[in-house]
């Protein structure tokens, strides 16, 4: 690419709104809470917030379900003050990334509604959706939910059945008809006037569904096809989305994120590449998955510790497959995935604080645009449920019910275990503002239950210790926006460092300037002995002292010297 990218050299924070701020004490989150916190996301340091979805919904699935994109949640507030957030933002210099979440739309939007009415079969919404006939009496292809049972549903009053690779409430549109196609951007055009700055695109690398919808390969003993494989990447999305570039993308300087469920790094150079025809960047799932569960009927279930072998492969192949191609996204967890430190880290009182930096550090000197979680900057950890009813995200409700349940795969204390290691609402809870009753976050019960831990891990304590995360993460934040080598410099591994199972050491190099990290990814000490020129300046490290050649747990040392 010629030109540098603004996005390039941006950190984005997430907010989640239904977890953010209450500002109406409803126990729920709302975009009055969000502007009531901008000063502290814009004292962080970052340049884009990325909102979670905000618009009208069934509330099935925390907002995926949209059922009218051109208007708020009024649990959430009203339009004037999705205004006022946007000015406000601005104001501060942050920009404001929307959700875009077209792969489906509620049930209770109107295209659906009219889509299952009587005339149904004669009005033009029925072909906004995947509707097809029964085979032989049952579902028309072997494909499953992501969020278990099948993606099909059966409409009595048609005889037909409807497709939705998420719950039964989220039904697929059919992007493969040109009218969907145009009504959507026609609404992406109707945001952009109001001046928002981009959109992350829920599971755009699933919109385009494989011609005839074949049965999906099915792995001995799975209950269904594995619906995401067979629809991921499918004939026509690349066509699809350079319309939707040319529709409207390329008309704005915004950043854009597409969700790519089932991307390999070769589709991303494709969805990402720098000639812009696309999308600026992609969120992979890999080094997110390399941790589930060797039954693949239980997928992502699993309480099982990558190793580091393995993530740092994968987190090296991605960055040196795109570089100079497309533009990798950076990021350990957000609303669907359970706390980084309590993932990759180690969330024990001991080691919370300097395995937190040591992620962060190692995430954020990589190339790429980083996202920050909210929360996440001040080392929040799993939410710890211990029953069933503490749960509320329906993944979660639902695996419990097929595997537990129904088909008896696994023992209720397992999959307990399972959710306290993945469920989404481990990145759900409450945020932790200070140690009141609710954190700070409501004055009356939350939605989603907060973390007891919020007495001692909060933004207040946070923000009154000079040496807490949160001042780690500014600083580095502050590190990408001054040092371009973090942003242009070629990613390498350090010799040698391919097969260390304790020790993660990498090198960014542009014309000028070497940046040096090495990190120790375990609870252990460990004797490493690196090539230190004497003129490097150490940049960020996460103990108060620098001893030689032995880096204590979770250590992490950045070094910058001159080419
Ligand atoms: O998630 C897409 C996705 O690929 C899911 O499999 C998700 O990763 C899964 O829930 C993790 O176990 C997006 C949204 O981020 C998610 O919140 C929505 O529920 C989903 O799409 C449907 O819109």
């Amino acid at each position: 690419m010629a030109k540098e990218m603004w996005w390039q050299n941006a950190v984005v924070y997430q907010v989640y709104p239904k977890s953010f701020q209450d500002s109406d004490n409803d126990g729920i989150g709302d975009l009055r809470g969000i502007i009531h916190r901008l000063d502290y996301i814009k004292q962080l340091g970052v340049d884009v917030i990325w909102l979670n979805p905000i618009y009208k919904t069934s509330n099935i699935d925390g907002g995926y379900d949209i059922s009218d994109y051109q208007k708020i949640n009024p649990t959430f507030g009203n339009m004037t003050d999705f205004e006022e957030l946007l000015d406000k933002s601005h104001q501060k210099g942050l920009k404001i990334m929307m959700d875009l979440v077209v792969n489906h739309s509620s049930f209770e939007h109107e295209w659906f509604q009219k889509s299952i009415q009587d005339d149904s079969k004669n009005n033009k919404y029925r072909d906004y959706y995947i509707w097809r006939d029964p085979v032989d009496g049952h579902e028309p292809n072997n494909w499953g939910s992501f969020f278990s049972g099948p993606a099909w549903t059966y409409d009595e009053k048609s005889g037909q059945y409807y497709l939705h690779l998420f719950a039964k409430e989220q039904p697929d549109l059919n992007w493969d008809n040109q009218a969907v196609k145009n009504s959507i951007f026609d609404m992406m055009n109707w945001w952009a006037a109001k001046g928002i700055d981009g959109f992350r695109m829920d599971v755009i690398s699933l919109i385009s569904k494989p011609d005839g919808l074949p049965n999906a390969p099915i792995t001995e003993g799975a209950l269904y096809g594995n619906s995401g494989d067979a629809a991921a990447n499918g004939p026509h999305v690349h066509d699809y989305l350079i319309e939707m570039n040319k529709q409207v993308l390329q008309k704005h300087d915004w950043i854009t994120v597409g969700e790519t469920a089932g991307v390999t790094t070769s589709e991303a150079k494709k969805y990402a590449n720098i000639d812009g025809t696309e999308l600026n960047m992609v969120f992979q799932f890999e080094h997110v998955s390399l941790d589930g569960n060797q039954n693949q009927t239980l997928g992502k279930w699993s309480d099982k510790h990558v190793s580091l072998l393995a993530l740092r492969s994968n987190l090296v192949k991605w960055q040196k497959a795109l570089a100079g191609k497309a533009w990798n996204s950076l990021y350990w967890n957000n609303h669907d995935q359970p706390r980084a430190i309590s993932r990759f880290g180690n969330d024990s009182p001991e080691y919370r604080l300097v395995s937190g930096k040591m992620l962060a550090a190692l995430l954020h000197f990589m190339q790429g645009t980083p996202y920050i979680y909210q929360g996440e900057e001040i080392g929040m950890t799993n939410a710890n449920f211990q029953t069933m009813d503490q749960y509320k995200d329906l993944e979660s409700i639902n695996a419990y019910h097929e595997l537990v349940e129904q088909e008896h795969l696994i023992s209720a204390d397992v999959m307990m275990n399972y959710l306290r290691a993945r469920s989404r609402d481990n990145a759900r809870t409450p945020m932790q503002w200070d140690s009141t009753t609710y954190a700070g976050f409501s004055d009356v019960t939350p939605w989603l239950e907060a973390n007891a831990n919020h007495e001692s891990i909060n933004v207040d304590a946070a923000l009154m210790d000079k040496e807490s995360l949160f001042y780690f993460y500014q600083k580095l934040i502050t590190l990408r926006h001054e040092l371009p080598v973090i942003t242009d410099g070629t990613f390498d591994l350090v010799t040698g460092n391919e097969k260390d199972e304790a020790v993660f050491a990498y090198t960014r190099k542009n014309a000028k300037e070497v940046l040096l990290v090495i990190a120790n990814f375990t609870a252990q000490s460990v004797n490493r002995a690196y090539n230190i020129p004497k003129d490097s300046e150490l940049l960020i490290q996460n103990y108060p002292d620098v001893t030689s050649s032995l880096l204590r747990p979770y250590e992490i040392r950045a070094y910058l010297f001159p080419n």
